[in-house]
């Protein structure tokens, strides 16, 4: 198997332990320049660096966010901006005692010779970047994979090669004691049920994690970042709250080892209520069953309602970050089971 990891476990295990004391989740905030300004487009947002930049501000100057949030994920952009009167938002969150994070994945691009399925690109040069992003403050990262449910997908060798890298960057990570955030994501788009969606989670899942054994993944200091069990967006059977906490429960059960210390969830396109009354089913009818912390790491279910008030208008700042501190409390509350 040759020699393992040079790696300082205790560094891994003790940011996640503060990453999630006091029921805290994460704050997803890495959308890619495109990503973000699609949101923008849909608010009717001007796409503009500045305001991404302003847009960046109003979160991580939220007050009270550092109650529910331990770990922000930024975007290359963001980890380096200020705020108007020139902090960077990197020691704004430090200071608050929100741990920065950064996504490292050059984004999912068409996988050639495999129509409608994506690879994650960005492994090249990846330990320089990771290196510069500690010395910039990152503690912990984020790669995001994504798998889609169709006609004859996903195949074996779209998932192979996603968790391949999945696996290689999470060996990068750690060899550097920065936490890798790993994120296989199985997309919500489609017409498929939940039990498809289980059987291809549950697939991914077995196929990641034999992956990761391979590469000398140190589990208790990883962190996976999964979909919920739920059926496709046009799927016409939509399930109950408790249905898509069980299903999730149990095939994350049948799939992830017990050393993984937290899954702190996608939302995935979920409604911000949806997402956390899922959380919250999962967390309160399973709770003696959980063998890892079940937590948050939403975008859309925690910015949203937030996006929709600030519309890029100053005036509405002090709204728009009420709805955010507010969304991510009852988040946190969800994770206790008590939403
Ligand atoms: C915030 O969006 C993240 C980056 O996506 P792109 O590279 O497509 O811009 C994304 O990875 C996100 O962190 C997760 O999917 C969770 O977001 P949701 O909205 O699903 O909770």
């Amino acid at each position: 198997m040759g020699k393992n990891i040079i790696m300082n476990k205790e560094t891994l295990k003790n940011t996640i332990q503060q990453l999630f004391a006091s029921n805290k989740g994460l704050l997803a905030m890495d959308e890619s320049t495109d990503t973000c300004n699609k949101r923008f487009a849909a608010a009717g947002i001007e796409q503009t660096v500045e305001m991404r930049r302003r847009y960046r501000e109003l979160i991580v100057t939220t007050p009270g966010l550092n109650e529910n949030i331990g770990g922000a994920i930024l975007f290359y952009e963001t980890i380096r901006q200020q705020t108007k009167d020139g902090i960077n938002f990197i020691d704004v969150l430090t200071k608050a005692g929100i741990i920065p994070g950064i996504k490292l994945d050059m984004g999912a691009k068409p996988m050639a010779g495999f129509q409608d399925e994506k690879v994650t690109e960005g492994l090249d040069g990846l330990r320089e970047r990771i290196s510069e992003y500690k010395t910039l403050g990152a503690r912990f990262a984020k790669w995001r994979a994504v798998i889609a449910i169709g006609d004859g997908i996903p195949t074996m060798q779209c998932i192979e090669a996603n968790v391949h890298a999945l696996a290689r960057y999470a060996a990068l990570c750690q060899e550097a004691d920065v936490v890798p955030i790993v994120e296989p994501e199985v997309l919500m788009d489609g017409a498929h049920n939940l039990q498809q969606c289980f059987d291809v989670t549950e697939q991914v899942m077995k196929i990641l994690f034999y992956q990761l054994y391979k590469y000398k993944i140190c589990l208790e200091g990883m962190i996976l970042k999964p979909n919920m069990v739920i059926a496709g967006t046009k799927s016409t059977v939509q399930n109950s709250k408790d249905e898509v906490a069980e299903a999730t429960v149990n095939c994350l059960l049948q799939s992830v080892p017990a050393a993984v210390p937290a899954i702190a969830f996608l939302s995935g396109g979920q409604s911000a209520n949806d997402a956390t009354a899922h959380l919250n089913a999962m967390n309160k009818n399973f709770k003696n069953r959980l063998p890892w912390i079940l937590t948050f790491s939403f975008a859309r279910a925690i910015q949203q309602p937030a996006l929709d008030a600030w519309k890029g208008d100053d005036a509405n700042i002090k709204e728009a970050q009420n709805l955010l501190y507010q969304r991510s409390k009852l988040d946190v509350a969800a994770r206790q089971g008590m939403y």
